[in-house]
């Protein structure tokens, strides 16, 4: 009913890169793939590359990936943004991850916004005396167990020592925790870089304090889940349901013991691969705890994932606990499913999300008979889009802490295209070892569009061509994909929603997404020019 010409992949890619100056068009031309098109190999997609100056990327800054995404969750570590007042401002609480933090007694410092506010001054004598009064005053204020400090650009520029303050005010309280983060804005081409600073630092400075036993007959970490909306309660609620015992969620309303008591796991399990697989692969080196790879978006995928948690240990007994849980859970999944579906079969859906969402997601859509049209990741690297991790040669010291990554020779060997058996064998004979998962590339359908580092022409050209019925990204996405009469669900925040993960987070889902691609109000939605094509701006030299 709504296209009237049929777009072929190929003309749509192209009409995509007609705007733009050769250059340009030749690198985004490598973002921009038609899946499958190679057949039976996947195909090759460049990912974690500079964007290009001048284009408006939907990505964010290191700093962001760092004080934002991995330590914003963690209600009782002071995080002090040492930098401008609008970097610590644009990371106050806008992740809408949650907390429950309300017992006596129980620290929670998610509701602050603790910042420098370096000014002119502070850049040209430098900072490090402010921040080192700043770590004092939250001492003072609150002793907490530790303070974390988060370099913004101008830090790096003028060469603020903050792991030396940090180490100074360390020595002097005796008593609490201080560290530095390295994670100026620049530092990388997004979040990414950021996430990675964080996980170092954090394996470096924390993981590994507390020895003490933890009780627990399965014994896991969460790595890579946020409590977005309230996600991780969910999660929890499913787990406890099931027996298991979460030692620490990697971050999301995480404390400071759970970082330092989960070498105490028995597995960790995975979530978002993108922003966590650091420690993952350093806690397997270093403690010798395995990891899997789960994903609880999606009923099918939370039942999926909690089965390979009962495969992994084994016992008859906890397997037929899990499959209990399930049982449970279903039938009431399956009624809305059946309602919604005859509301929302055959409707399509665009995505681009950070590292992990964009695939993730895809799992609820289908679950509602919805395909996916094109997708993408803003800042993930090709072994997200592949499903292939790369199992770095990490040495971790076991005294000193330090972890070195030994660079791999032949570096850009280790990618697709998907590799065959015997090349894969031949790649582990020389030291490269895999793990491969579900991955974004593989799992979507041949022809369908998968953009990395998309950006606003881009989503707007989509949009524009393939009429999706639903289109879900950012913030910064949100309001010019509405003005195109298209409804518009932000996968980061979830708007004002949630949570979407687990069993009752999927009936949340469903029904919101049915609302939203069942309204009229979108029909009406005219943009001036769509409404009066004849009225046409014309600037007059004067
Ligand atoms: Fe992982 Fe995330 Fe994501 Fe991410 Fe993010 Fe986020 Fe995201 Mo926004 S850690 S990669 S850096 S799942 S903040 S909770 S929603 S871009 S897809
Ligand atoms: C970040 C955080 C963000 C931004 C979301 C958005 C989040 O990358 O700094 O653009 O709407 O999830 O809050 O990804």
């Amino acid at each position: 009913k709504k296209k009237l010409v049929k777009w072929e992949p190929t003309d749509i890619k192209e009409e995509m890169l007609k705007k733009y100056p050769p250059k340009v068009a030749r690198k985004r031309a490598k973002q921009i793939m038609i899946n499958e098109a190679l057949e039976n190999e996947t195909p090759e997609i460049t990912a974690n590359v500079r964007t290009i100056p001048g284009i408006i990327t939907m990505r964010g800054c290191t700093y962001a990936g760092c004080k934002g995404v991995i330590l914003g969750p963690t209600r009782d570590i002071v995080n002090i943004t040492h930098g401008p007042i609008g970097c610590g401002f644009y990371s106050w609480l806008t992740r809408r991850n949650q907390t429950d933090a309300s017992g006596e007694g129980d620290e929670n410092y998610m509701p602050y916004c603790f910042s420098t506010d370096m000014e002119d001054k502070d850049i040209i004598f430098g900072g490090e005396k402010k921040l080192a009064a700043a770590i004092q005053e939250a001492y003072d204020l609150f002793h907490p167990k530790a303070i974390a400090i988060f370099a913004t650009c101008p830090v790096g520029l003028i060469g603020d020592d903050i792991h030396a303050v940090a180490k100074q005010m360390k020595e002097k309280f005796g008593d609490c925790n201080v560290f530095g983060f390295s994670c100026e804005g620049y530092k990388g081409v997004s979040q990414s870089a950021g996430h990675h600073i964080a996980n170092n630092q954090i394996f470096k400075h924390v993981v590994g304090e507390n020895d003490e036993e933890k009780p627990g007959e399965y014994r896991i970490n969460l790595l890579g889940e946020y409590n977005i909306g309230g996600d991780g309660f969910e999660i929890d609620r499913i787990l406890k349901l099931c027996g298991i015992t979460n030692i620490a969620t990697f971050s999301g309303n995480s404390t400071y013991d759970q970082f330092a008591s989960a070498h105490k796991a028995d597995l960790n399990c995975v979530m978002c691969h993108r922003s966590i697989n650091y420690v993952a692969d350093m806690l397997e080196t270093k403690f010798g705890i395995p990891w899997i790879k789960v994903n609880f978006i999606g009923a099918e995928s939370t039942a999926k994932s909690l089965r390979k948690i009962g495969t992994y240990f084994g016992d008859k007994s906890f397997i037929e606990k899990i499959e209990a849980v399930i049982a449970a859970e279903m039938p009431e999944i399956e009624a809305v499913v059946a309602d919604v579906r005859t509301r929302t079969e055959g409707k399509t859906a665009m995505m681009f999300v950070g590292g992990s969402r964009a695939h993730h997601y895809q799992d609820l859509f289908s679950e509602m008979g919805m395909k996916t049209l094109s997708a993408g990741y803003e800042f993930a690297h090709r072994d997200d889009y592949e499903g292939r991790h790369v199992i770095p040669n990490l040495k971790v010291d076991a005294d000193s802490r330090n972890i070195e990554e030994i660079t791999v020779e032949a570096d850009d060997t280790r990618y697709a295209p998907r590799k065959t058996e015997a090349e894969l064998a031949a790649l582990e004979e020389g030291g490269l070892k895999f793990k491969e998962y579900e991955g974004l590339i593989p799992d979507m359908d041949k022809g369908s569009l998968i953009i990395d580092d998309c950006n606003q022409y881009e989503a707007e050209k989509l949009v524009e061509i393939l009429k999706p019925d639903i289109f879900c990204a950012g913030i910064k996405e949100k309001y010019s994909i509405q003005k195109l009469g298209v409804p518009m669900k932000q996968l980061h925040s979830y708007d004002s929603g949630g949570p979407y993960a687990g069993f009752k987070g999927a009936i949340n889902f469903y029904k919101e997404i049915d609302r939203l691609t069942n309204s009229k109000v979108w029909s009406y939605m005219k943009a001036p020019w769509q409404e009066s094509p004849e009225l046409s701006a014309t600037y007059v030299w004067e």
